[in-house]
C-alpha cells in the first residue's frame, strides 16, 4: 500500500514505522476525504457571502445561479482568483518580513543580521534609482528598504521590478492592462472585485487575476529572493545531501520547517557556535546536526549547504524517526497535525512568526532584536531534549546532491553571459529548457511526478531548473550530481560535463521561481526577443498550494506555457478552461495545459519546446 502512496524508498519505510506507531499521516486524512466534494473540486460553490453558500449544478438538472445571480463563470473565475490572492498575498508578506529585516538591520536594531551580500544591495540601489556615490552601507540598505516599502503600496504606476522583463513582454502587459502597480494593491483589488456584487465578468476578473499574480512574481516574491541575498549572501554551488539519512543518530538533530531565512539563518548561527557543540557534547552527543524541511529547508541549503530531510510529504515522517530533538517552525505549509505525531516521541515543536500559531507547539516569537538570542535559548532546550531521546529509525543513507544555483552562479560558470547556453540552444546539443516547479500532494505519488517529468526531459536533452519541494525530490532521486549525467541525452550530458554541473539544476526555495523569470529575461534580451519565443516551459507535477496557482499564473502571464499536474477547480466553467488552456496564447503568448500522467506531460513539453525552436529558425525534431 505504501507503494502507491510514494517512490521514496526513506518515505516509504518509514509510512510502515508510523503504521507501527500508530500514527496518523497526510495520506490517512486524504483517504479519509474521499470522495471529495464534486462541486469544489469543479469550483462551482460559493460560500463568499451569507445569503449562500450557493452551488451550481453541473448535470444542469438542479440551479444554474447563486441567490445573487452569480452564473458557474463567474463563482469559478471568482474562485480561482481569491487563490492567486491568497498565494500572492503569502509570498509577498514573506518578501515585506525580510524587507523589515532589512530596515532594522540598517537601524541597527537586529543583533546577528548583516548585509552580506554588498555588491547585490549596490546593484538594487541603482536598479530603485538610488544615488550610492559616497553612501555607507547601512544607509543605503536603508533608502533600499524604505524604496521597497513603496513598492507594496499604491503610490507607484509599476513595480521597480516590472522593468526587468523584456521590452516585448512589458508592452503586451501594458497593451491589456495588467502591468502590476502596487505588490499590496493587487491583492487588495482582487479580494474587492470577488466581493459579491463588484466584479462579475470573469474575463475582467482573470485579466486582474494575472495582474495580482504579476506582482508576486515581479514584485513581493522578487523582493523576498533579491532580500534575501542581500542579507544571507547570493547562494553559489554548494555540495548538501538529501533524505531523511541526513540525521544523524548520534548527534542532537534540529530540523527548521516553512520558508522564510529570518529564523532558520539564526538558527544555523547557534548550531555552529562553539559553546553550543561543546554543550552538545557534554551531554553525549558528537555534535549538532541541523537540517531542513520545506522551503526554509532549501534557503540554507541553497547558501550553506545545510542538508535537507524531506520535502512537504516527508515532514510528518522525519519526526517519525524519533530522532527529532526540536522542529522549528515559521510559516506555510506547515501541517497544523504536525505536533500530534511529535508528541508520540520526545520531540519539542517550537512556533516562531507572530502570523502563524500551531495547536501543540510552544510559540516563542522571533523578532529581529531577539533573533540571536532566542536561537541559542532554543538550541540549548533542544540539546538538553537529547537524553530524553528514545529508540530511533533512520532508515536510509543520505543521497549526494549540488544546489547553490542562482542566476550569479550559473552565468558564472557560463564565463559571465548566456552566450555559451544559448550557443549550445542554436546547436541542438540542448534542446531547450524547462523550470519544474511546485509541492507534493497526497492525489499524486508522491515524487513520481517529479522524477519522471525530470528523467523525461533531461534524457531528451532539456535542462531541468527546479525549486520548492520539486528540487528535494530530485536532490533524493540522484540527479543532481555531476555524475547525473548519465541519465541525460548525449547532447546535454556533453555540455554538462563541458562545465562540470548536473543536468538538474537546484535553483532555490519556491520565492526563487523569480530567478527563473530572471534568468528568462536575460536569455530573451539577448536573442532579442520574448520571453514567449523562447524553447522554455513550466510544469507544477504534484502541485496543491494557493501560492502555486500564483507562481503558475505570473509564469503564464510572463509568456511560459506551463502544464500542470493536478487539475485546478475550474472544470465547473468551460469559458474559464478554454481561456486559461488557449484563449491566453493570444492575450499573453502562453497557457496552461493539465496533464496528471508525467509521461505524457513530457511528450506535451517536448512538442512545445520543438514548437518553439521551429519558430525561431532552430533544427527541429519531430515527435
Ligand atoms: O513554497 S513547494 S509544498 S514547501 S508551496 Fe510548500 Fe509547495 Fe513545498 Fe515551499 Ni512551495
Ligand atoms: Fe451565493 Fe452569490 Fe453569496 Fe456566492 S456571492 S454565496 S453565489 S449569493
Amino acid at each position: 500500500m505504501h507503494d502507491m502512496r510514494t517512490i521514496a524508498e526513506d518515505s516509504r519505510l518509514l509510512l510502515k514505522k508510523a503504521e507501527k506507531d500508530g500514527i496518523e499521516t497526510v495520506w490517512d486524512r486524504f483517504e479519509a476525504q474521499q470522495p471529495s466534494c464534486g462541486y469544489c473540486e469543479m469550483g462551482l460553490s460559493c460560500r463568499i457571502c451569507v445569503m449562500g453558500p450557493c452551488r451550481i449544478d453541473p448535470f444542469g438538472e438542479g440551479p444554474q445561479k447563486g441567490v445573487c445571480g452569480a452564473d458557474a463563470d463567474i463563482i469559478v473565475a471568482r474562485n480561482l482568483c481569491r487563490m492567486i490572492a491568497a498565494g500572492a498575498a503569502s509570498h509577498s508578506d514573506h518578501g515585506r518580513d525580510l524587507v523589515e529585516v532589512l530596515e532594522a538591520v540598517s537601524e541597527g536594531r537586529a543583533p546577528g543580521y548583516s548585509i552580506r551580500d554588498e555588491q547585490k544591495l549596490k546593484h538594487l540601489a541603482i536598479e530603485y534609482g538610488i544615488a550610492i556615490e559616497g553612501k555607507q552601507i547601512l544607509k543605503i540598505a536603508g533608502e533600499l528598504a524604505y524604496a521597497m516599502q513603496e513598492d507594496f503600496g499604491t503610490r507607484k504606476k509599476e513595480l521597480t521590478f516590472v522593468k526587468r522583463a523584456p521590452a516585448k513582454r512589458q508592452e503586451i502587459w501594458k497593451k491589456i492592462g495588467i502591468t502590476p502597480r502596487g505588490i499590496d494593491r493587487e491583492t487588495s483589488e482582487m479580494m474587492h472585485r470577488t466581493h459579491m456584487g463588484v466584479d462579475n465578468g470573469w474575463l475582467s476578473l482573470l485579466l486582474q487575476g494575472m495582474r495580482n499574480a504579476l506582482s508576486d512574481g515581479w514584485g513581493g516574491a522578487m523582493i523576498a529572493s533579491e532580500v534575501s541575498d542581500i542579507l544571507y549572501g547570493t547562494p553559489m554551488p554548494v555540495q548538501t545531501s538529501a533524505n531523511v539519512g541526513v540525521l544523524k543518530a548520534d548527534h542532537v538533530n534540529i530540523v527548521v520547517h516553512g520558508h522564510n531565512p529570518v529564523v532558520s539563518e539564526m538558527i544555523l548561527l547557534a548550531c555552529q557556535t562553539t559553546e553550543l557543540v561543546d554543550l552538545a557534547k557534554q551531554k553525549g552527543a558528537k555534535g549538532i546536526n541541523l537540517a531542513g524541511v520545506c522551503c526554509t529547508g532549501n534557503e540554507l541549503l541553497m547558501r550553506h549547504g545545510v542538508a535537507m530531510a524531506g520535502n512537504h510529504l516527508t515532514t510528518e515522517l522525519v519526526l517519525a524517526t524519533g530522532a527529532v530533538e526540536m522542529m522549528i517552525v515559521d510559516y506555510q505549509c506547515i501541517m497544523p497535525a504536525i505536533a500530534s505525531v511529535a508528541a508520540c516521541y520526545h520531540t519539542k515543536m517550537i512556533s516562531t512568526s507572530d502570523k502563524a500559531h500551531f495547536p501543540g507547539m510552544v510559540h516563542r516569537e522571533f523578532h529581529p532584536d531577539n533573533a540571536k538570542v532566542l536561537a541559542i535559548e532554543l538550541i540549548k532546550e533542544a540539546i538538553e531534549n537529547f537524553e530524553c531521546r528514545g529508540n530511533v529509525y533512520i532508515p536510509t543513507e543520505p543521497v549526494a546532491s549540488i544546489g547553490g544555483c542562482s542566476v550569479e552562479a550559473i552565468l558564472k560558470v557560463l564565463g559571465g553571459t548566456p552566450t555559451p547556453f544559448i550557443d549550445a540552444i542554436k546547436a541542438g546539443l540542448i534542446r531547450g529548457a524547462v523550470g519544474i516547479v511546485g509541492c507534493n500532494n497526497p492525489r499524486i505519488r508522491q515524487d513520481y511526478g517529479h522524477v519522471t517529468l525530470t528523467k523525461r526531459l533531461i534524457e531528451n536533452d532539456i535542462l531541468v531548473i527546479d525549486t520548492g519541494c520539486v528540487a528535494v525530490a530530485t536532490a533524493k532521486a540522484g540527479l543532481k550530481m555531476p555524475e547525473s549525467v548519465k541519465y541525460a541525452g548525449a547532447g546535454l550530458a556533453k555540455v554538462c560535463t563541458q562545465l562540470g554541473v548536473p543536468p538538474v539544476f537546484h535553483i532555490g526555495s519556491c520565492v526563487d521561481n523569480v530567478r527563473i523569470l530572471v534568468l528568462l529575461s536575460a536569455l530573451a534580451n539577448t536573442l532579442g526577443v520574448d520571453i514567449s519565443d523562447l524553447p522554455v516551459a513550466g510544469a507544477a507535477p504534484e502541485w496543491y498550494s494557493e501560492k502555486a496557482v500564483a507562481i503558475g499564473v505570473y509564469f503564464v502571464a510572463s509568456g511560459v506555457y506551463t502544464v500542470l499536474g493536478p487539475m485546478p477547480p475550474i472544470t465547473g466553467s468551460m469559458n474559464v478552461v478554454n481561456l486559461l488552456t488557449q484563449g491566453l496564447n493570444d492575450v499573453v503568448g502562453a497557457t496552461f495545459a493539465v496533464e496528471p500522467d508525467p509521461e505524457k506531460a513530457a511528450v506535451l513539453i517536448r512538442r512545445h519546446i520543438e514548437g518553439k525552436r521551429q519558430k525561431l529558425g532552430l533544427d527541429s525534431m519531430t515527435i
